[in-house]
């Protein structure tokens, strides 16, 4: 029959054509569906070879065997091809550049308040003075009860605590830096010239408190230490702090652990003293108290109250770091808004 063998070299030619023509993995599927899958053209040929004559059968069978047997070496040899320009493509894609330019970081910087702290330690440093730790999670017994703090005395309430469960009941974190204060004087003998940095915890909140925030404590204790020399010492700090010509002033205040005492306030660089709620209407921001050791404190460490005086002062850093930079609320130190922080 020779419209069958023209008919399989007709599907020969036009499955090679589109063999030849698909350029994805899918065309070249549906190319081989519709010319010589299970399904295909070629197939149904085949299917068609009982109704030929018997002395056609032969050579038609052989030859849509040997078109289908072209076309699956073609469809393979162009599968493999099509799969390796996808992997090349691929490749080429995720391919390392060592070419180009790197991508820089921008430079981070350290926080106001850590370089706020530095510039303090440096300060008093520099003024003679040795930098001393101590822990946050600390015993009642250093954070009140040896500064003078009797249980159930009214001044503990100055300082809004936060107790830390334990067996003994007698831990606290620390509200303040001044039992580094007792931890030195339990350790060293006279003179004792040392700042304590560090970080410190009460219950309070609004835009001039936080409830961790950092302070720097002082202690001097030797032979005839003055209240003069706390006020020069100071004053010496806020020179080399702020600037020449910045107005201070020592208020009397009360610290069971200081007698006399005294909170020292700076003018208010947010209104310059007219008044604003960052100053409460004062003109004035409290930066420390201070005053002079209490013997009674002396007691507690075995110093002789007749032979040494010393003076000591605890200041708040991010008060400090506010006024240096004009900064209105505490709490922008901490939200970390890379918006705020990268300024400085
Ligand atoms: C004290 O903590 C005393 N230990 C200071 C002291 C040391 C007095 C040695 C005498 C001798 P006061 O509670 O006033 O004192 O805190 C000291 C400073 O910490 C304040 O002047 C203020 O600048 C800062 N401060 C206090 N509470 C907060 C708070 N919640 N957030 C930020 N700063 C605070």
């Amino acid at each position: 029959m020779p419209g069958t063998s023209e008919q399989i070299a007709r599907l020969r030619e036009e499955g090679l054509a589109a063999l030849a023509a698909a350029c994805t993995e899918s065309e070249l599927l549906a190319a081989k569906g519709r010319f010589f899958g299970k399904k295909g053209a070629v197939s149904e040929i085949l299917k068609g070879i009982a109704s030929l004559p018997a002395e056609e059968r032969k050579a038609v069978g052989a030859e849509a065997n040997r078109v289908r047997a072209e076309l699956e070496a073609v469809f393979d040899s162009r599968l493999a091809g099509i799969r390796e320009g996808e992997r090349l493509a691929r490749e080429g894609r995720d391919r390392l550049d060592v070419t180009l330019p790197g991508r820089a970081l921008p430079p981070g910087h350290r926080h106001p308040i850590s370089r706020t702290m530095s510039d303090i330690i440096a300060v008093f440093r520099r003024l003679g003075f040795s930098v001393q730790g101590g822990p946050d999670v600390e015993k009642d017994y250093y954070n009140f009860e040896a500064l003078n703090f009797p249980p159930e005395h009214p001044a503990r309430d100055m300082q809004d605590t936060f107790y830390v469960e334990s067996r003994d009941g007698d831990l606290v974190l620390r509200t303040h830096t001044s039992p580094i204060q007792i931890r030195t004087m339990e350790k060293t003998r006279p003179p004792v010239r040392i700042i304590a940095p560090g970080a410190v915890y009460r219950s309070d909140s609004d835009i001039t408190h936080s409830p961790m925030f950092h302070q720097v404590e002082g202690l001097a204790v030797d032979r005839d230490i003055t209240f003069a020399d706390l006020k020069g010492l100071l004053t010496e700090f806020c020179r080399m702090t702020f600037g020449p010509g910045k107005p201070l002033r020592f208020r009397p205040s009360y610290f069971p652990f200081t007698e006399p005492s005294a909170e020292v306030d700076i003018r208010c660089v947010i209104c310059g003293g007219s008044g604003c709620r960052v100053c409460k209407d004062t003109g004035w921001l409290e930066i420390l108290g201070a005053g002079m050791v209490d013997p009674a404190v002396f007691g507690f460490v075995g110093y002789d109250p007749e032979e040494y005086t010393g003076f000591a002062f605890g200041m708040g850093v991010e008060r400090i770091a506010m006024l240096r930079h004009g900064i209105s609320d505490i709490r922008l130190f901490f939200e970390n808004d890379i918006r705020f922080l990268s300024q400085f």
